[in-house]
């Protein structure tokens, strides 16, 4: 295959990925979580959800996610600050880290999922439909 029939290729695939319908955040936020593909957000895939992100969060893998951890995992302090500079806690934080040690564990992570997916699950069916999954999700 030569260099030009090459780029009319790759030309060709760029131009149907951006004529695709785009997702919103959201929209693919769900279908990430929505593993069976059901149309809804089981509890288990819920606490699927949450494992795979305690172990994004945990950086060195030692069971719990420190602060620090979590800041450098949803990248929260701008590249110009100096390294450990303070960050404000976001409410997300604060949300997972119940006792307020500022060490999130798989079973508080785990828990804060329950607590919106009881919030979000409006007709207490055990699922959570696309048009209940609303912003900031499970
Ligand atoms: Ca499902
Ligand atoms: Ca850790
Ligand atoms: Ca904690």
């Amino acid at each position: 295959m030569n260099r030009l029939s090459l780029a009319i290729i790759l030309g060709g695939t760029l131009t149907m990925a951006i004529s695709l319908p785009a997702l919103s955040y959201e929209e693919s936020r769900f279908l990430g979580m929505d593993r069976d593909a059901d149309g809804a957000i089981s509890q288990a895939e819920t606490e699927a959800y949450r494992e795979r992100l305690f172990k994004e969060y945990d950086l060195n893998s030692d069971g719990k996610v420190e602060y620090e951890e979590y800041i450098q995992a949803e990248s929260l302090r701008s590249v110009t600050a100096p390294a450990h500079s303070e960050v404000p806690v976001p409410d997300e934080y604060k949300e997972m880290d119940t006792n307020g040690d500022t060490i999130v564990t798989l079973k508080e992570i785990k828990a804060a999922g329950v607590v919106r997916f009881n919030k979000l699950d409006k007709n207490a069916d055990g699922k959570v439909s696309k048009d209940e999954f609303v912003s900031p999700g499970l």
